[in-house]
């Protein structure tokens, strides 16, 4: 599980991209909303956690404050009225508006000049203290925080893994090859015998079918064998003190360490991935501290050795993310040759029913089962790929990975250990975009007046959105997908 924050907010480095090419420029009003933007941002950094992870609260709090600051002009105005003329020439608005300005530009450039704010003005040694207090003064133990004495340096590899972008992005087909295999199936069919026992135990309990918590295990740590082999306190405390996203890791980096005060398990075998997500299900610290079960019952939630607390914690995270123990995640699916394609994507959710009526039919060919259940259409690879309808299970799944190419292929892998075949319309000769590619894609989108964003590489919603636009206007099936046909014909029409 990985539900790590985008590095900063696209929208703050957006405005201050803006800002950037502002400098030296004149100091019009949009310009000062930048920066009071930015100076706002910062403040908050330092003083709340809410202002600090929400750019929008703190272009609230610019517009507030200009508001403030218009009620505080104009009284000073008419206060400056009553003085002699020469007085109020003196002090009057425009300068200080104009040293107002100045002050938030002086300090905004500061803030450009040296974007990091809190962790660079403390060595690492300097910044591990400062957590240790705040650690303390949350009742954890001294004797715990001794696991903070053998804190290196911040590791390089954690973030170089961070900083590491594919060149291509990945494509359906290859996703699902990497992690669906002949014998991962096979294997995961072994396992569910195995442990059937404790399996069936774990169902009665949450109400999640034991061929899908070996579909998460298979797929998070490849049967438990693939955990991770960093120090999770080491990779979190690399990634909170970098300023990034500094504060999302700092608040895991203080849960994990509560998770050692409570004793589930020793500082050295507390491992997991780069981004500190733990144990054969790859937990982050506050899934754990939220979800964790103790499953077999010693007093310690073990989700890194104990299979019974592994699966308990999975399937306790699952049931309280909506899972229906009586409900399979969906299914692939034959669209009809009329269908709409703009209704796809699990925003536009409609009752089984009414999918029914709209043509669609199971990969068999045979008309969907009558139930009431809400579901959408994923086309993980365009028009051109496979159907799926997807159900509430998948929408629980996305709430361990927000990822379309996860849900399907845990929920894909699920049927395969039940004995189903493999995806029947996988696209013939699917082909990777480059980000380069990707970007050219969003820059000419952009050009043709469809706003696909900052051109960045990567295809989020924004870029969806514009591509279904234009797929509209130029009357071409409209599921939003970013193709190498798509870029081909807007390279055409430039
Ligand atoms: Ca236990």
């Amino acid at each position: 599980m990985l539900a790590v924050p985008e590095r900063r907010g696209k929208k703050l480095s957006a405005l201050e991209d803006e800002l950037g090419s502002c400098r030296g420029g004149a100091l019009t009003a949009r310009t000062m909303i930048l920066i009071l933007c930015r100076i706002l941002y910062h403040v908050g950094m330092k003083s709340t956690r809410s202002i600090a992870q929400s750019p929008s609260a703190a272009i609230l709090l610019s517009w507030l404050s200009l508001s403030a600051w218009s009620l505080f002009a104009r009284s000073l105005r008419m206060r400056l009225l009553s003085l002699p003329f020469s007085l109020c020439s003196l002090w009057s608005l425009c300068s200080l508006r104009t040293l107002f300005s100045l002050c938030c530009l002086g300090y905004a450039s500061i803030g450009l000049a040296q974007p990091v704010v809190e962790n660079q003005l403390l060595t690492f040694d300097e910044w591990v203290e400062e957590l240790r207090a705040e650690a303390l003064s949350l009742g954890i133990r001294a004797e715990t925080l001794e696991a903070l004495d053998t804190l290196e340096a911040p590791l390089e590899k954690v973030l170089e893994y961070d900083n590491s972008q594919p060149e291509f992005v990945q494509t359906f087909t290859r996703y699902l090859n990497l992690r669906v295999t002949a014998r991962q199936v096979e294997r995961g069919q072994a396992l569910l015998d195995e442990h059937a026992d404790l399996l069936a135990e774990v169902q009665a309990k949450y109400n999640v079918q034991p061929h899908y918590l070996a579909a998460f295990w298979a797929i998070e740590s490849n049967f438990g064998s693939a955990t991770g082999g960093f120090s999770v306190l080491q990779a979190l405390a690399t990634l909170a003190y970098d300023p990034r996203r500094a504060q999302f890791f700092r608040d895991q980096l203080i849960t994990a360490l509560r998770i050692l005060d409570a004793g589930h398990i020793g500082a050295e075998r507390m491992t997991g991935s780069w981004a500190g997500a733990m144990g054969q299900l790859q937990f982050m610290p506050s899934v754990f501290f939220s979800y964790g079960v103790d499953g077999d019952g010693d007093g310690r939630i073990d989700i890194w050795n104990s299979l019974p607390d592994i699966f308990h914690s999975a399937a306790n995270f699952l049931s309280q993310s909506g899972w229906q123990g009586d409900e399979r995640w969906g299914r692939e699916v034959i669209l009809p040759a009329n269908f709409d394609y703009s209704l796809t994507g699990v925003s536009e959710r409609r009752l089984l029913e009414s999918w029914r009526a709209l043509g669609i039919r199971q990969v068999s060919g045979a008309a969907l089962p009558v139930a009431d259940m809400e579901a959408s259409v994923i086309l993980p690879a365009g028009a051109d790929g496979p159907a799926f309808l997807a159900y509430g299970n998948y929408r629980a799944t996305l709430a361990y990975n927000p990822s379309t190419f996860y849900a399907l292929t845990v929920g894909h892998l699920a049927d395969r250990f039940s004995g189903s075949g493999p995806i029947q319309r996988m696209p013939v000769n699917e082909q990777a975009m480059s980000l380069a590619d990707v970007r050219e894609l969003q820059e000419l989108l952009n050009l043709a007046g469809f706003d696909s964003g900052e051109p960045d590489g990567r295809v989020g919603r924004q870029t969806r959105s514009a591509i279904r636009a234009y797929q509209e206007r130029a009357q071409l099936r409209m599921d939003a997908y970013a193709s190498k046909a798509l870029l081909e014909r807007l390279q055409a029409e430039r």
